[in-house]
This record gives C-alpha cells, structure tokens and sequence, in this order.
C-alpha cells in the first residue's frame, strides 16, 4: 500500500502574501509592513535573498545598469550606507547590496526561504488568496503581490541527448553555487545574449578551448568598467536627489537624457564624432546619442553600421568578424548587451565561433554537439546562454487561479493581458510587480520597482481607507491598455527584431506579443499616477472589509 501523504500543515494566514526576495520583493515587504502596518509574508524558492542575482551566479556576470543608478532610491539612510566599488557591479557584490537592504530594514525575519510557490488560488467566498508552496504549507491573506522577476524562468532549449552527454551542462541562470572549475576543459557555451557576451570573455580564461555556437550575431557596446573612486562615490551621495530626479524624467529610467537631435540632421562626421564619443565612454548610453536611434530606420542605420564597423575592426580573423558583424535586426531593438571584451576574445587562438544559424544543432552526444551538417564538436561541458522565457513565465509556473476557476494560464492563452502590468481582469487583489504591459526591462529595473511598489501600497493603502474588499482591473480597461502598448511598441522598431526574448519568440510556442510597455518610464508613471487619482479608473472595487484608520 502506498504510505499516506503527510497532513498539511495548517494555513497561515496575513494581510499580505508577497512571492520574491529579489528587489522588488524585499521593498514591496518594507513598504506594506512598514509603512501600513500589514502582516507580511514574502515566499521566496531560494534558500536567500536575491532573486535574479541570487540564481544568476555565471562567470562574469554583472549588471548593465551603473551602480549608483541600480539602486533604491527611497530611502536615504540606504544610500548613504552603502559603496559601490565599480562603474557596473558584479553579482555577489549586487547579492551582498541586497542582503544589506535586508538587514538594514530588518526583513529576513518576515521572509520564508526554499518556500517555492506552486499554486495560487482566489477564494471569492473568504476574499483571499490561498497559496501552497512545494513542501506542502499553506499561507492565505486577502493581498497577493507578485514580485517574481521578469528574467527568473530559465529557457533550457529541447536539444536531443541531453542525457547522453558524459560532461557536464549548466544553464547560466541556475549556475551551481560552488562555481565550476573550467580549467583544462573544451567548452561549448550555446547564445550570444547579454549573458553570453558577459560570460564568454571570463570562461575564454581559464578553459583549454571555448566554442561559442552563435544563432544571433549581436550588437554589443564596450561597458568600459572600472573602479569607482572616492571622489565619485562622494558625488553620487552627494546628488542622490537629482540623480533620482534625473532617472525619473528619462524613458529608460537611467540618469541620462535621451539627445534632442536626430541621426540625421548632422553631418556624417558629427554622427560618427558622437558615436565615438559614447562608444569611448562606454555602456548603454550609445542608444541615446540621438532621439531617434529607435524610431528611425535610417537613424538606427547609422548606429548599426558604426558599431559593425568596430566590430570588423577589433576582430583580426575576417571571416569570424564577418560572422559577428551579420546582423540581422535594428541596433536596440534586441535588449543591447554591453562587455568586457567580448569581440577580442575571438582573437584568442583557443576560442571559435561557430555559426548555427547556418548549420544548427542536430543533437547532443556523449562527446559534444553534432550539428546538422553531421560536424563534431568534442566538449567536456556545455553552458547554455540561452535566456529566460521572459516575463510571463515565473507567473505562469505557479498555477495561479482568479475568479470562477479562470487560470492565468487561460487567460493570457493569447498573450498577457494586464491594466498597466500591474493587474488581469479576472484576479482581484493580485498585483505583478514589473509585470507583462509595464515598462520593465525596458528601464533601469529598480526605478520601475520602486514606483510599481509604491503604486501598489498607495492602492491597498487606499483600499483599507474606504473599507472596500477587493480591487479588480476590468477587461476594458485591460484591452484598452494591451492596445496602447501594441501602439507604443509599433511607434519604435523594436517589433523588427522578430526573434527577441519582447516579442516571446524565443520560447517555442509562446504567442508573439511585445510584452514590455515602450512608451517610456515617465510617460507610465503620470498615466499610472492619473489613474489612481481619478478614482482608479479602470479598476473595479468591491465587497465590505473593516475600514482601517489611515
Ligand atoms: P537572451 O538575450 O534571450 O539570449 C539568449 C541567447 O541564446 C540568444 O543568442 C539566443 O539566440 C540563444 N538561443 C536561445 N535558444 C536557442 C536555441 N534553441 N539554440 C541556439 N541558440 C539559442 O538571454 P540572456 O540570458 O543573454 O539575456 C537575458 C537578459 O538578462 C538580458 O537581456 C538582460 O536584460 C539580462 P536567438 O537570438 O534567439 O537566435
């Protein structure tokens, strides 16, 4: 006889259940506990706090964001507790940030660790949620706020004979945290994404030979990292307010404006003197040399030909830098890596690049890759660079049900369907931090973060103001919405790259749907800000809860 399950622990319950620990989690717990006095309880599948930075361990990882632009704005005491130590900062030093935020704000004790949500429930009769997390324990509260990440689901490509293979495989966002020694052995690292362009120039290190198998030629911009000196990090201390005043005015939510010129209406030297300028400066600011790099074919043009130009330049071997410099869609339009490194690291005579576009992979085999044309390449260990299944599948994965039985799943059959990311018709009082339909990984993530945790606690707060039950995106508000990022989308050239992570076509079967709003950070924040001031317009509230005093 089959032993029986083990009982259920019983539920527990709090005003608010919030799923996450990686920035967003850890300041939508301060803001709901802190600043409303609610009993919050953040699940999080990690054994620490982090989230994306928790997971994302590869060699080299970094972020793209400058330091003192990605992090939180909101409270003082945090930014003048802490240093940076470099222009972009690596992950443990982002992981140590976060674990200081954490216990700066004294958050861990209202965090559950390894508690790796597996289903969500909306119980229309009690008004709560009803959440079960893998080792069986149950948590309700009326407050479901999702702060998963956008880039957290990884993208494990179905590749034939994965078992067979007698070396070992990792995926970048699920890196093994002992490390792995490289040393001596023939890598095969499969994408040309950020992370493969961060990872490739460090693994190219210490492997005996590295094969990069390269689907997409990519842009990339050199980040030009270094250490920060004293005089700098005095400065961003000092200027905290203006620099968040400056993040909050651009588009992208990163301290830099967007140039007020066209690409096209100065001289080809001009252009090319302004692009060597930012291209010598380093980082993501080269897409904001001109204002139109991302609306203008012609404008884009001049970018993309500039950046292949260096590229051809950098890279000795021809037909490699020919192989790198093919690129197939408008400079931005893909989510632009920035490196250290990168292209160089193919004048290295124990690193190849390979072209799979042309011939792709047929299978794995218990010594390496084979590919289509039947050519072999021997490997002791494969790392998949091969991205997420973006920002709609670490809510897709936990099974979430709203009203009469509706899975989100079903719901966003089509695509994701949200009122301004932040809420789908169907799922009262649950809220997506960063969700599907907001500006996200579009922005400097932080500053997106911080507004959407605020939008948030203003609304709940609000909520517990009047005594209402229940707030609920309709399904107008919802189309309404999905049709104004479509616009916002279509108004740039970002829907040209048809094979971005965007637009969901780098997941087999995912509906094309450009996910993330590109209308501009500023632009949401007022409708968002104008929204809650008439009312909550395109929400509905219901239902009696006890009134809360302010
Ligand atoms: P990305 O940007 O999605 O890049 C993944 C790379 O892996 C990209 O070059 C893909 O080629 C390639 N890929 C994906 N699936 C396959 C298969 N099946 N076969 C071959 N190659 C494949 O992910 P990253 O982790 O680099 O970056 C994600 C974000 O993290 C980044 O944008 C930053 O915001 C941080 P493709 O282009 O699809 O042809």
């Amino acid at each position: 006889m089959p032993e029986a399950p083990p009982p259920l622990a019983a539920e527990q319950g709090f005003d608010a259940l919030v799923i996450g620990a990686g920035f967003a989690g850890l300041y939508q717990l301060h803001a709901l506990r802190d600043r409303l006095g609610l009993r919050v309880r953040v699940l999080e599948a990690a054994d620490g706090v982090g989230g994306t930075w928790w997971w994302n361990r590869y060699p080299g990882a970094r972020c793209d964001s400058e330091s003192h632009a990605y992090a939180f704005y909101f409270s003082d005491d945090l930014l003048q507790s802490w240093d940076w130590s470099e222009r972009y900062p690596q992950q443990p030093e982002i992981l140590r940030y976060l674990n200081h935020v954490a216990d700066r704000l004294d958050l861990k004790r209202d965090i559950t660790f390894d508690a790796r949500v597996t289903s969500a429930r909306w119980d229309a009769t009690a008004a709560l949620w009803r959440v079960a997390t893998q080792d069986g324990r149950r948590y309700a509260a009326p407050f479901l706020v999702t702060a998963v990440g956008c880039l957290s689901s990884t993208n494990m490509p179905d590749i034939p004979g994965r078992e067979d293979f007698a070396g070992a495989i990792h995926h970048t966002g699920e890196w093994p945290h002992e490390g792995v020694d490289f040393t001596g052995k023939r890598v095969g690292m499969i994408g040309t994404g950020s992370t493969g362009i961060q990872a490739a120039p460090v693994l190219a290190e210490t492997a005996a030979h590295l094969t990069v198998f390269q689907r997409t030629a990519n842009y990339s911009i050199p980040a030009r990292n270094r250490p920060l000196d004293e005089d700098f990090k005095r400065w961003a201390k000092d200027h905290a307010p203006e620099i968040k005043q400056a993040m909050h005015s651009t588009p992208n939510g990163h301290a830099w404006p967007i140039g007020e010129r066209s690409a096209l209406e100065v001289d080809a030297a001009e252009r090319e003197a302004a692009f060597r300028a930012a291209w010598e400066k380093g980082g993501l600011a080269l897409r904001a040399t001109f204002r139109d790099i991302l609306t203008s074919r012609a404008a884009n043009d001049t970018a993309a030909d500039f950046i292949k130009a260096r590229i051809r330049e950098v890279v000795k071997d021809p037909a490699t830098a020919a192989l790198l410099a093919e690129i197939d869609h408008p400079f931005a339009t893909k989510r632009p890596p920035i490196d250290t490194g990168y292209f160089e690291t193919f004048n290295r005579d124990t690193v190849a690049l390979v072209d799979i576009r042309a011939d792709p992979i047929d299978r794995i085999t218990p010594t390496g890759l084979r590919l289509r044309s039947g050519a072999e390449h021997a490997l002791d260990v494969i790392v998949f660079a091969t991205g997420f299944d973006a920002m709609t599948g670490a809510l897709l994965r936990m099974d979430i049900t709203g009203r009469d039985g509706l899975a989100l799943r079903e719901a966003w059959a089509a695509g994701p369907r949200t009122q301004l990311g932040l809420q789908v018709p169907g799922f009262p009082n649950l809220f997506t931090i960063t969700g599907p339909g907001s500006p996200s990984v579009l922005t400097n993530m932080p500053v997106a973060i911080e507004q959407h945790v605020e939008w948030i606690s203003d609304c709940i707060a609000q909520l517990r103001r009047t005594g209402a039950a229940t707030i609920e995106a309709t399904e107008q508000a919802a189309d309404d919405w999905v049709a104004h990022v479509n616009a916002a989308a279509n108004a740039t050239l970002m829907p040209q790259a048809g094979h971005s992570w965007y637009l969901g076509a780098n997941v087999p079967g995912k509906p094309r749907v450009f996910m993330p709003y590109a209308g501009g950070m500023a632009r949401y924040r007022a409708i968002c800000a104008e929204v809650a001031a008439d009312g909550y317009r395109g929400f509905v509230t219901a239902g009696q809860a006890a009134p809360v005093p302010a």
